[in-house]
């Protein structure tokens, strides 16, 4: 079981299954994880329980301000420009076989939202893009046509 299916289950155990919330289980998934792994947990909710999260979190948290700043999480999680940062990164790990698929997400997005992506991808792994895309293309004589 990975770590995002067993949040998905814990937070259905721990919710809709029993009377009442575990409150502190739905705040520490919530704010200790990063975006990119809540909205998996969000996206693997939906499809195995039928329900999305935010409605659950509605719900459980009805009329509080925690419930708010619960979807606030989910809503921020679910940004396009922090699945695409997670696309870099991921792009950017496998550096070498993996630079087609990092020029063709850079094509694709750039003239979009390239922008929110750099500012996702500093917020989500603490660094810049710009650094870690000039890093690669110095260690890997086979992406020198990204400066061109
Ligand atoms: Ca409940």
């Amino acid at each position: 079981m990975t770590a995002v299916e067993k949040d998905v289950d814990d937070l259905y155990e721990g919710g809709p299954a029993i009377e009442g919330t575990n409150e502190d289980l739905y705040i520490d998934v919530f704010s200790l994880r990063n975006y990119v792994h809540v909205d998996e947990v969000a996206v693997l909710y939906e499809e195995k329980y039928g329900t999305s999260l935010t409605t659950v979190v509605t719900t459980e948290f009805e009329g509080r301000d925690m419930g708010n700043a619960l979807v606030s999480i989910l809503q921020y999680s679910r940004d396009k420009a922090k699945y695409f940062a997670s696309r870099f990164h991921e792009s950017i790990a496998g550096a070498g076989t993996a630079d087609r698929d990092l020029m063709r997400l850079t094509i694709s997005r750039c003239e979009t939202d390239l922008g929110n992506i750099k500012t996702a991808y500093q917020n989500i792994y603490s660094v810049s893009l710009i650094v870690v895309m000039c890093r690669m293309i110095l260690l890997d004589p086979t992406a020198q046509h990204y400066l061109h």
